[in-house]
């Protein structure tokens, strides 16, 4: 296929409450999103990055960057065959894996459309909904908290996502653990915790938790493999994980048992689907995260969460958890007697665009 045109839009798109973790704390969704023209046929890609590196390095104006001067430039106007083949094309720019991401998906969503088929068929998928969970943003107080938990459950979300410090963990994953004492629970805490909290790790090992995503530095792999050794909670990594090379790495040093997979996160879905394989042959279990994303994002999470090694509840909510508006015209919405999401069926990602909320949350547009 000929990548004829590709527009890019700037969006924010405001939360229905702000979201605050440790380091990030914002009240909109910021992100890039990339359309992309060939034989009549358009497919779409979202970059979900901050306004601030306090994730990952990359920015919203960062990726913006890199997409117009360079990666856009080396995509453009080429005659492509399979979207594998992007990798190769995109590989003499290093990392910016959320910039790459943007493109990577929007050509998925192409290929799939023009072999009629839903992105999750096209990725041999084997599911067709998926079991999805809830991340519950920082709360000011305990009584907030058990509240927002509570009215999630309510909502039949059957896995819940506790951001976590090393002052709150376990006051706040043991009040929940009282009050659900066979809930899917688990703690997030985006690097703020150490090796030196070693006996607090012992404590929240009596909690029967899920497992604690990304405990110790962004860029670690060696610390969590000596922390792992030492808890039989499973330890999973998200921001240490941002590409085959870091995948294979941390198997090699059994720095985790499960891995917070997130396509922006590894430059898109060729990635994912590469890094699916290898963790399915090593035994390492895998579940669908997420970055808040709008509707286009979400949409091509659920078609990757289809992948048969995705085995926990996805960090995939439904529309209302985020967003009063959105800028695709279906609303996402909760199966809340099993705690699932349907995967679209229509062809690609499988959701029609709302061009008229798209327009009015840009606050600018390119078009190449
Ligand atoms: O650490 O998984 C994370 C959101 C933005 C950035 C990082 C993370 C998150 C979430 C929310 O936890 C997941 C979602 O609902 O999209
Ligand atoms: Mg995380």
């Amino acid at each position: 296929m000929k990548i004829e045109r590709i527009d890019l839009y700037y969006v924010e798109i405001p939360f229905i409450y702000p979201f605050k973790t440790n380091g990030i704390n914002v009240d909109s969704h910021s992100c890039l999103i990339v359309k992309i023209y060939s034989d009549g046929l358009i497919g779409y890609g979202e970059c979900p990055t901050f306004n601030q590196p306090f994730y990952n390095y990359e920015t919203i104006t960062t990726a913006h960057h890199i997409l117009k001067d360079f990666l856009i430039p080396l995509l453009l106007h080429k005659n492509i065959n399979s979207p594998q083949e992007i990798n190769q094309i995109l590989s003499p720019v290093r990392g910016h894996q959320m910039a790459k991401s943007a493109l990577d998906c929007a050509l998925w969503d192409l290929f799939a459309k023009e072999k009629n088929l839903p992105l999750s068929r096209y990725i041999n998928g084997v599911r067709e909904k998926v079991t999805v969970g809830v991340s519950v943003s920082l709360q000011s107080n305990m009584e907030a908290l058990i509240n927002r938990v509570n009215a999630y459950v309510e909502e039949g979300y059957q896995r819940i996502k506790l951001k976590i410090s090393p002052d709150n963990a376990f006051s706040c994953l043991s009040a929940i653990r009282e009050s659900y004492p066979d809930l899917m629970l688990m703690g997030d805490a985006n690097s703020v915790f150490t090796l030196d909290d070693i006996e607090l790790f012992k404590q929240l090992d009596n909690l029967n938790l899920l497992m604690i995503e990304q405990p110790l530095a962004y860029d670690d792999l060696l610390e969590h493999s000596q922390l792992q050794s030492q808890i039989k909670t499973p330890l999973c990594l998200d921001e240490s994980i941002n590409s085959i090379n870091d995948t294979l790495n941390a198997i090699a040093l059994k720095s985790c048992q499960i891995i917070n997979l997130k396509q922006s996160r590894v430059g898109g879905i060729t990635n994912t689907i590469n890094i699916h394989n290898i963790c399915k042959k090593a035994g390492i279990k895998l579940w669908c995260g997420g970055m808040l994303e709008s509707g286009i994002g979400r949409a091509t999470n659920l078609h990757i969460a289809s992948l048969a090694q995705f085995q926990f509840p996805a960090d995939i909510s439904a529309t209302n958890r985020y967003f009063k508006e959105d800028i695709i015209a279906q609303n996402i919405t909760l199966n809340p007697q099993d705690s699932t999401i349907n995967v679209p069926q229509k062809l690609g990602i499988g959701v029609d665009i709302d061009q008229h909320n798209l327009d009015f949350f840009t606050i600018f547009k390119e078009s190449y």
